[in-house]
């Protein structure tokens, strides 16, 4: 598959690529289990961005590089007092910014799991849409036994997913699960061999690209909103507003300001 670099930033930690419609944002960081630090979420953040505004990408891809780790969780060597601390010195969490711009991001967000998911990086793929997974695909937790934890998206959306018992069970027991028993949760969408991982998720992707973007657009929001509160609302509200902003109704509002003049509503139908 002819997977392009999509030009304009100068990555150092991910890859960020393109194939007909679909971005793949790749965790390049295979001789630390694809372990994230501050610059490599700053990059996604950035890599996130673009996806939000290009036209022309309709799904995003989130995987890790190699066979072995989709993404191992925070640099354990650059996890610090405060948080992890990047280059410039100053300690941060800056992944919470990624995982809340994969859960807004107005179209669908893929995690190709194609090895270990731990830690921090079990919550980025719970985060996402949707997650296939290769056969040798392991999940977990492992804040408790690390000194970390990730109380919001990592526990309730979790629990959402897999019931409140065995998001307990996987947070205080910090066990690994096979992408079988993973599947069997509800935790991911499906297993297949390593080999057909990518062709997969591109299939998946293909379909959803069939159908409508501003109808899968509503449905995600309208998902995420029971979950996030008055942030999910605005989302959704959001969504309403700018479909308002289609209507003659709305533009008569704007119109009749600017003519200095009442707006004229009445033409307009009230359904029932
Ligand atoms: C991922 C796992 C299970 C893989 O095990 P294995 O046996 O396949 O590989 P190995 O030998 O452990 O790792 C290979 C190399 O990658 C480094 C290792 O230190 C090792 O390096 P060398 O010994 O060859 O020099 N490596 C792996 N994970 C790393 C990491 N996270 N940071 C830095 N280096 C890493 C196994 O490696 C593992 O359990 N890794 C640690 C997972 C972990 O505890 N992650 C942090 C969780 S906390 C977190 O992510 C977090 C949060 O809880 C809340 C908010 C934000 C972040």
């Amino acid at each position: 598959r002819n997977w392009e670099p999509i030009k304009g930033f100068d990555f150092k930690e991910i890859l960020f690529e393109q194939y007909n419609g679909i971005a793949k944002i790749t965790i390049n960081r295979p001789r630390y289990r694809n372990a994230f630090t501050p610059r490599t979420t700053f990059e996604m953040s950035q890599a996130f961005a673009y996806c939000r505004e290009a036209q022309d990408i309709c799904v995003v891809i989130l995987t890790g590089a190699g066979d072995k780790a989709f993404c191992s969780g925070g640099d354990m060597h650059v996890k610090g007092r405060g948080g992890y601390v990047g280059e410039d010195g100053v300690p941060r969490l800056n992944v919470l910014d990624v995982q809340k711009q994969i859960r807004s991001l107005p179209k669908p967000v893929i995690a190709m799991v194609n090895g270990y998911a731990i830690g921090g990086g079990h919550v980025l793929h719970v985060v996402c849409d949707l997650t296939i997974a290769s056969e040798n695909a392991i999940f977990g937790q492992t804040g408790p036994k690390v000194g970390s934890f990730d109380a919001g998206f990592g526990a309730s959306y979790l629990a959402r997913i897999v019931g409140q018992k065995k998001a307990r069970e996987i947070w205080f027991l910090c066990r690994q699960y096979t992408a079988e028993e993973a599947e069997r949760m509800g935790l991911v969408n499906c297993v297949v061999p390593f080999d057909k991982l990518e062709d997969t998720c591109v299939e998946w992707a293909e379909t959803m690209m069939e159908r409508s973007p501003l109808a899968l657009r509503m449905i995600k929001a309208g998902l995420n909103a029971e979950l996030d509160g008055q942030a999910g609302i605005q989302e959704l509200a959001g969504d309403a507003t700018m479909l308002y902003y289609f209507l003659d109704e709305a533009q008569e509002g704007g119109k009749a300001f600017l003519e200095k003049r009442k707006p004229d509503f009445k033409k307009y139908p009230k359904l029932p």
